[in-house]
């Protein structure tokens, strides 16, 4: 499916052709990408909101096109909630410092899970210590699925916000969110979604889901590193206190009293990434022209495809089996350690991430230091699926 638009894929490492399964950390990016980003500096590039000349009025009529363009993808109901940031990581540690500098107070609690990427648990750690709040934590069962029948009970009256993923990076698994934040919802407490593995993976309603933050990065989906979002509901950004100071966010500034800009310009301090929010409206208009379900068929059929090869090697462990999931694929083969096999995988040309992929409670539950993770984009091949297969046995087969 569309490979020849990722020049990337032709590279050879080792002299081998790449084949790369480690899109959950990063995706690779088409050409329209790569064009959007040096046409933007070739072009038009200068600083938005702040010149009466031309080039500025160019790249502020484009950076709030992308901002619509956002909008669109997740549904937001107004460009006024979409923020744009650094990725996931930020848009999180937006949240925790600026929902806990407004709404958290000592004695009250925040729940995470504990599949949670560490970018959606130290925040709220900080937040939590700042503020005198505690952090509980929302379990898993052995197949990576959360025990949602346990959230009822974690909540109480001095329960603040609940955060959960979407997806889990190094489970792979769907979480429920529609029932979490149903039971949130229905005991007053917001919840933000940390979207991280989910928005290159299947389609993102805002509105629908009800969620009241939802977080995510740019670089999964096919756009430059650098640059993501937080979808948070107006209601609560009117509210909370900003993030950061300085640049647009302001309204007036004195010594004696500052007062701050609308949405959503005040969330954004500082001058902000232009080209990459450029590039990414370019990746968005690029998996639209594609079609979110034909991506999540193609990569559901790598998921099942390799999961049965994999499972016919001698000694294969699956990290997280859950009914629902994406195409990310976290295993242990035999006793070998994940980093050799990742290193003997990397010599045959195949990328894959080794470790505990920032999720060390997960790696905890089940008691092991990592995982060997292989994880699908839209342009991943069954042929590609049957190099890793090769792969492992050639070296579990080194390795034993
Ligand atoms: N996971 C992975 O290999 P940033 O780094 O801000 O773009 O994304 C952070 C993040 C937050 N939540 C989830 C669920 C994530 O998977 C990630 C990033 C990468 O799994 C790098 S650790």
């Amino acid at each position: 499916m569309n490979r020849n638009d990722f020049p990337i894929l032709n590279e050879k490492v080792y002299g081998k052709t790449l084949v790369y399964l480690d899109n959950a950390a990063t995706t690779q990016k088409p050409q329209v990408v790569i064009d959007a980003l040096s046409d933007y500096y070739r072009r038009i590039n200068s600083n938005i909101h702040r010149g009466v000349h031309c080039l500025s009025q160019l790249a502020t009529n484009e950076f709030e096109q992308a901002r619509e363009a956002v909008r669109q993808y997740i549904h937001a109901a107004s460009t006024q909630e979409v923020i744009f940031t650094r990725g996931a990581t930020e848009s999180i540690n937006l949240v925790a410092a600026s929902f806990g500098r407004t709404y958290l107070h000592a004695g009250d609690e925040v729940i995470v899970s504990e599949m949670e990427h560490h970018s959606n648990i130290v925040p709220w750690e900080l937040a939590c210590e700042d503020r005198g709040a505690t952090l509980k934590v929302l379990p898993f069962n052995d197949k990576g699925e959360l025990m949602l029948r346990e959230l009822e009970t974690l909540i109480t009256e001095r329960t603040k916000i609940v955060a959960v993923a979407h997806v889990s990076n190094s489970l792979g698994t769907v979480n429920p969110i529609e029932e979490v934040i149903r039971i949130a919802h229905s005991h007053n407490v917001p919840v933000l979604i940390d979207g991280a593995q989910a928005v290159a993976h299947c389609p993102v309603d805002v509105q629908a889901l009800d969620c009241d933050f939802y977080c995510f990065s740019g670089h999964k989906m096919y756009a430059p590193m650098g640059i993501g979002v937080m979808y948070g509901k107006a209601q609560w950004l009117n509210e909370m206190q900003p993030y950061q100071g300085g640049g647009e966010m302001i309204k007036d500034v004195t010594f004696e009293k500052t007062t701050y800009n609308e949405l959503p310009y005040k969330f954004e301090a500082g001058t902000p990434s232009v080209g990459d929010v450029i590039g990414l409206r370019k990746a968005i208009e690029y998996i639209g022209g594609i079609g979110l379900a034909n991506i999540a068929a193609h990569e559901q059929e790598l998921l099942a495809y390799t999961t049965e090869k994999l499972a016919r090697i001698d000694g294969m462990r699956f990290i997280g089996e859950a009914s629902h999931k994406t195409g990310v694929i976290s295993f242990l083969v035999g006793d070998t350690h994940p980093y050799d096999m990742g290193v003997l995988l990397d010599h045959q040309g195949i990328a894959v991430r080794t470790g505990h992929h920032c999720t060390q409670p997960v790696m905890t539950h089940f008691g092991i230091p990592g995982t060997i993770r292989a994880s699908f984009a839209l342009y991943n091949t069954f042929e590609e699926a049957d190099a890793l297969v090769d792969a492992v046995v050639k070296a579990k087969n080194m390795l034993s």
